[in-house]
C-alpha cells in the first residue's frame, strides 16, 4: 500500500467523523424547532439617565396547541422584574402590574409600548448598547426560557420603521 492511499484512507475515515457530527448537530436544531413556545424581537431599553428602571419588551409565540402561561421575567440586573399592563382606565392610561400573562394556543402575544411589558426596578448595573442581557422567562408549568435581549435606546425607537432598509431602491 502507497503512502498516499494511506492518506486517502485517513481523510476518509475524517470526512466519516465530520459526517457523524453533521448529523449530531442537525438533530439538536431540529429538537430546538420543537420547542413549543419562543420567543422573538427580545429588547431591552437603556435606562434615562439618572435612572435604575427601565422596560424589556418581546414577542412569545406559542406554537403548540396548549395554553400556556408567562409568570415571570428573571433578570441578572435585579431581582425586582415585574410583569405589567397598560390601560385606559377613566380616560387615562395607567399601568399595573400582573401576576401572570396567558399565551394561548397557536398565538403570538406581543409586549409592547401601551400594551404588556417587563418593568426592572433598582438595577444594579446599567445596561449598555452593544451588550446584551439574558433575560429568563419562566412559565406556569415550570419550565424557563433563557433569551437573549438587544439593549437599545428610546432614541433607536423613536427613529424606528425601516430606516436600514430605506437606502434600498429597486429598479
Ligand atoms: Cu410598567
Amino acid at each position: 500500500m502507497s503512502s498516499a492511499s494511506i492518506r486517502n484512507l485517513t481523510v476518509a475515515s475524517m470526512l466519516g467523523a465530520l459526517g457523524l457530527l453533521g448529523v449530531s448537530v442537525l438533530s439538536v436544531s431540529a429538537l430546538a424547532q420543537d420547542h413549543p413556545v419562543s420567543v422573538d424581537n427580545a429588547t431591552l431599553r437603556e435606562p434615562l439617565p439618572g435612572k435604575n428602571v427601565t422596560t424589556a419588551y418581546f414577542d412569545v409565540i406559542n406554537a403548540s396547541g396548549k395554553p400556556r402561561e408567562l409568570v415571570a421575567v428573571e433578570s441578572g440586573l435585579t431581582d425586582r422584574v415585574e410583569l405589567h399592563q397598560h390601560r385606559h382606565e377613566g380616560g387615562m392610561m395607567q399601568m399595573r402590574e400582573v401576576s401572570s400573562v396567558a399565551l394561548p394556543p397557536e398565538a403570538t402575544v406581543r409586549f409592547e409600548p401601551g400594551g404588556y411589558h417587563i418593568m426592572l426596578f433598582g438595577l444594579s448595573e446599567r445596561p449598555e448598547r452593544g451588550r446584551p442581557e439574558t433575560l429568563v422567562l419562566r412559565f406556569a408549568d415550570g419550565e424557563t426560557l433563557a433569551v437573549e435581549a438587544e439593549v437599545v435606546s428610546v432614541m433607536d425607537e423613536k427613529g424606528q420603521g425601516d430606516d436600514g432598509h430605506s437606502h434600498h431602491h429597486r429598479h
